[in-house]
């Protein structure tokens, strides 16, 4: 054995502590695979009760089936590729009584327009509904090769056309639309200088479903604040009424946000017009 050199003892020694290394990274990864599975599986979890609980609200729909429609939508697929037809099985497992008279559409107005409708059961929104009520205000998405629901890392509403978000609710508002009935108002906000975009739901989804065999009238409140920006005469309510079904019969009315307030307040026990 020449000097220098490690002996057997000192050899063996070695070997094993490279030995004790690669089983303890192996630990190691073995390990964070469990904790991240565990918190994916979690997060699913978390996710699939809150969307039942807020399912479980309403009456007769089996809340099971209604998430299991959801999440077929979106599980295991990219989530740049979930167009707004794969929820056609989720729009199928809800089916509403449309609230004819009593609809409410919105655009830019998400806050003011469901502190309105909360105070009474005078206008239903989509949201106020189990098809929007079950996924408002959520974010989620799958990944292709995961059977997982995840709530973070998913492409923003403008990453991608056909995320889960978007084609969600571009599904359920041409769902909502579709029921519209009898005499049908939508929220518009006077404090932006274009109060009907035809790039939003309302514009390029909703308003076009709007269809006069079901619906007699479309009523327009428009909500202004102390320095209206528009009013009803905004040029934007032109392009509305132009894409507007000839037999809708069209109506505009500019409401500020304060008498909105006051009016809801006392409309809780008979519905009259707050415009
Ligand atoms: C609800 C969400 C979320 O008539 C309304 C509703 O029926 C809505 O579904 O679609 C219309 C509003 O959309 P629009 O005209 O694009 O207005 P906006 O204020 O620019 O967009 C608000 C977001 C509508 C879709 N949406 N709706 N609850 O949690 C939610 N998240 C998104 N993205």
């Amino acid at each position: 054995m020449e000097q220098g050199e490690p002996g057997p003892r000192k050899k063996s020694w070695r070997r094993r502590y490279i030995v004790l290394g690669v089983l303890g990274a192996l630990v190691l990864i073995v390990v964070i695979a469990v904790v991240v599975a565990l918190v994916l599986r979690n997060d699913t979890l978390q996710f699939k009760g809150i969307f039942i609980d807020r399912c479980k609200k309403f009456n007769g729909y089996d809340c099971k089936k209604v998430w299991e429609a959801f999440e077929q939508a979106y599980v295991g697929r990219d989530p740049c590729d979930v167009p707004m037809e794969a929820y056609d099985p989720f729009v199928a497992a809800t089916p509403f009584e449309p609230a004819c008279n009593r609809m409410m559409f919105w655009s830019k107005t998400k806050d003011v327009v469901h502190e309105f409708t909360a105070k009474s059961d005078c206008f239903v929104t989509l949201e106020d509904t189990v098809l929007g009520a079950v996924a408002d205000g959520l974010i989620w998405c799958g990944k292709e090769g995961s059977s997982e629901t995840f709530t973070t890392d998913c492409p923003g509403w403008r990453d991608c056309v056909n995320n889960p978000v978007r084609s969600f609710w571009n599904r359920v508002s041409a769902a909502f639309a579709d029921a519209a009935c009898g005499n049908v108002t939508a929220m518009l906000n006077g404090s932006i200088e274009t109060p009907f975009s035809s790039q939003s739901i309302f514009g390029s989804i909703e308003l076009l479903r709007f269809n006069s065999t079901r619906m007699e009238s479309l009523n327009i409140v428009m909500v202004t604040q102390k320095n209206p920006v528009a009013n009803c005469t905004n040029e934007s309510l032109n392009i509305l009424q132009r894409k507007l079904d000839k037999g809708i019969q069209y109506y505009c009315n500019d409401v500020s946000e304060a008498q909105l307030e006051e009016c809801s307040n006392n409309s809780q026990t008979t519905c009259g017009a707050c415009w």
